[in-house]
């Protein structure tokens, strides 16, 4: 038997398949890449494909395709893109229709087969689909997180980066509150290597970049008529690898808050520790009165998504 960790990734789409390959290519443990049973052979082709690249790359991964929730049985680790993209127009929250349901169902095989897991929910509209994962399953918080902030903060310094010429490497910042469109840049702890992101860009080409960054899904959607994949499977390997690896790494994750910020019984983007034991530490850093009113705003708007989840009898 092997003494490998085990990462389950559920729904093995355009982001669950590139998910399978950094995990593979990292050597983060072994892969089950599941999806519905009409998607089984799907499913099943691509974690063969993944395999056979182990020979030309060189990684050490076993990775299998099923749409069997034994197979996924004692997961390490459990990232959960079954659902939905959005199509060009659509809202993410115009998916909760069809994405509730399904992680209802994704939930009842994590709680049934997969209990110890750290659970990463990346299906949209996503704060309130961790909320349902979280609620449904009964995991504990520190267990339990959606990956949003990691990528809303990568688009925010990359448009930094472009703009001000330096490299993406040096810029540091900092996307809290849900993912939407009234997601919270934090200018307060945006830097480029420690120097201040405002003294080195000028305060409408900020407020340009912000604005670009809030609708940053939306113009990959109109473009390619399907969500990015790329970026957020990158996004949620850094936090499952910090998790593996105990990297005890501060990253933006919408986590359950319980009055932390001023919130309670909402998942929402905030800066937290994740290391071995999941969510270590939430962080209650400063913001200004600007920020804070901008959370605020993109709180009502999750809390008004949640509370749809909330109100919606099981089928
Ligand atoms: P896609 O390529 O369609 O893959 C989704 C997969 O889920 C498909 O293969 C489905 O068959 C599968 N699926 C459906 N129901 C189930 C089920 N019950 N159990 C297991 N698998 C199932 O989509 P995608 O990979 O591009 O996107 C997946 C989700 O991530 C969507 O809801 C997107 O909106 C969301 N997304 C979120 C972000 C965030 O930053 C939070 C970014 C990009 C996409």
């Amino acid at each position: 038997m092997s003494t490998r960790k085990k990462i389950a990734l559920i729904g093995a789409g355009n982001i669950g398949g590139e998910l399978a390959a950094l995990c593979a290519r990292k050597e983060l443990g072994d892969i089950v890449l599941f999806d519905i049973p009409a998607k089984a052979d799907f499913a099943k082709g691509k974690a063969l494909d993944l395999e056979q690249n182990s020979s030309v790359i060189g990684y050490d991964a076993k990775i299998t395709g099923s749409s069997d929730w034994k197979d996924c049985a004692g997961a390490d680790v459990v990232i959960i893109t079954a659902g939905i993209p959005r199509k060009p127009g659509q809202s993410r929250d115009d998916l909760v229709a069809t994405n509730l349901p399904i992680i209802r169902s994704v939930a009842a095989g994590v709680k049934e087969h997969c209990p110890d897991a750290f659970v990463i929910v990346i299906s949209n509209p996503l704060d309130a689909m961790v909320y349902e994962l979280k609620r449904a399953t009964g995991l504990p918080r520190e267990r339990v997180v959606g990956m949003a902030g990691v990528l809303d903060s990568a688009r925010f310094q990359l448009f930094l980066a472009r703009e001000a010429n330096v490299s993406i490497k040096d810029v540091r910042a900092m996307v809290l509150g849900g993912h939407g469109d009234d997601m919270v840049p934090v200018l307060s702890a945006t830097t480029i290597n420690g120097v201040a992101a405002t003294e080195l860009i000028a305060r409408e080409k900020l407020d340009a970049i912000i604005a670009r960054t809030r609708t940053g899904g939306g113009e990959i959607v109109k473009l390619m008529g399907t969500s990015a994949y790329y970026a957020p499977a990158s996004a949620a390997v850094a936090m499952a690898e910090a998790f593996l690896l105990d990297q005890k790494r501060l990253l933006p994750s919408a986590v359950y808050l319980d009055g932390e910020y001023g919130y309670k019984d909402l998942f929402m983007g905030v800066p937290v520790i994740i290391g071995g034991r999941g969510v270590e530490k939430i962080l209650e850093i400063k913001l200004t009165d600007d920020e804070k009113a901008m959370l605020a705003k993109s709180a009502k708007s999750v809390q008004g998504i949640t509370d749809v989840v909330k109100a919606t009898p099981a089928a």
